[in-house]
């Protein structure tokens, strides 16, 4: 067993101790000597201490943590910096919460505090945002401040605290009541999903993800509707349940064939993200932002004028083939525009897509 798993000592800001899994050590988790390190997303548990941080000349943040089981408590402060941050914490079970041994107060907030013998949840040092079993940090009669930092005394409504799952449920107090006032663009959970789900940030380490997590017409289940999920619709096209290679999946609109109203549907929900996905596979970087709004915009326009018509009134022969017309152009242009697309489609895979199209226009202007 090692007596401290990770030392990190006279390192500056750039230094990020990120999405590891620190137990059991005889000592610390993480000892942190006048050094400013991120240290987000980890897992901190079973050790004497989690995180023992000293010295003045140095400010670390720590976020995102689920920091449970230790021994003495979860995060030990010998004399600190008073700009270190400790906020959206899930701190639990362990010998005591934080702990300010010597030295000013760092800045805590969003925090959750459970399962510590309860003077222990914060010791010499107050919180705000943040949820605790001690009342002390709720109101406090020779504090009168102390009803201004915002703490709540109730069950967090952990999902299954007795096997250390520290998720939020549905119920719980946590849920939008962190900060309003912090800055948390482009931040990740414990989870890696976006914070700032739902009207404000969530306390703790878990930003609570309510039920859009999935959808209909996201065919591969990667928590996005995109070019992935049209291309396995393309390779159903037209397709009914007497035909081989028929899966219900697609049909969204059940009347046993795969067609306009799928379509349709599949349109309602083009670029639909989950909530826990924050790495859409497909549009994920900027430079193909300009390429997903070119997306959006003709085959929701396509899309718009059968909304209303469909699936109560069917389209005329006419209306039906200026909706297919429109989407062999709509696919003809983004092959063009995007490399993207051609590389993750072969150019055969793109012209049956095509030629399933305009069969249809031909087989429309036969009848
Ligand atoms: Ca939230
Ligand atoms: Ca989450
Ligand atoms: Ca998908
Ligand atoms: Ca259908």
């Amino acid at each position: 067993m090692l007596i401290t798993l990770i030392r990190a000592q006279n390192l500056d800001n750039s230094t990020i101790i990120n999405g590891f899994t620190l137990s059991d050590a005889l000592v610390d988790g993480i000892y942190c000597f006048n050094a400013s390190p991120t240290i987000s997303h980890n897992h901190i548990k079973n050790n004497h201490w989690g995180i023992v941080v000293e010295g003045r000349s140095a400010q670390p943040m720590i976020k995102n943590n689920w920091i449970y089981n230790n021994q003495a408590e979860g995060i030990l402060l010998d004399d600190p910096n008073q700009n270190t941050i400790i906020r959206n914490n899930t701190i639990v079970a362990n010998g005591g919460g934080i702990c300010l041994e010597t030295g000013d107060e760092p800045v805590i907030s969003n925090c959750i505090f459970r399962f510590h013998p309860e003077a222990n949840d914060v010791v010499n040092c107050t919180v705000s945002y943040s949820c605790l079993e001690n009342t002390g940090q709720i109101y406090n009669p020779a504090d009168p401040n102390s009803i201004n930092r915002h703490n709540i005394c109730t069950d967090p409504n952990f999902i299954d605290a007795p096997n250390h799952d520290y998720h939020l449920n549905a119920v719980s107090p946590c849920i939008d009541t962190g900060d309003p006032a912090g800055s948390y663009d482009d931040e990740i959970d414990i989870d890696v999903q976006w914070r700032l789900i739902g009207e404000l940030i969530d306390m703790g380490a878990d930003e609570y993800c309510p039920g859009d997590d999935s959808n209909p017409a996201d065919f591969n289940s990667d928590g996005a509707v995109d070019l992935l999920d049209y291309s396995e619709l393309a390779n159903v096209w037209l397709l009914d349940n007497t035909d081989p290679g028929w899966n219900a999946l697609y049909d969204l609109v059940a009347n046993h064939a795969i067609n306009l109203p799928d379509l349709d549907a599949f349109g309602q929900n083009w670029l639909w993200l989950a909530c826990w996905n924050n790495t859409p596979q497909y549009f994920s970087s900027s430079q193909n932002m300009s390429m997903g709004m070119g997306l959006i915009l003709p085959l929701k326009q396509t899309l718009a004028s059968t909304e209303t018509s469909l699936p109560s009134a069917p389209l005329t022969s006419e209306q039906q083939i200026q909706l297919l017309m429109e989407n062999i152009t709509f696919l003809e242009e983004i092959w063009e525009s995007s490399d993207d697309v051609r590389q993750t489609f072969t150019p055969q895979q793109w012209s049956d897509w095509l030629k399933s199209i305009s069969d249809q226009v031909l087989e429309l202007e036969n009848d």
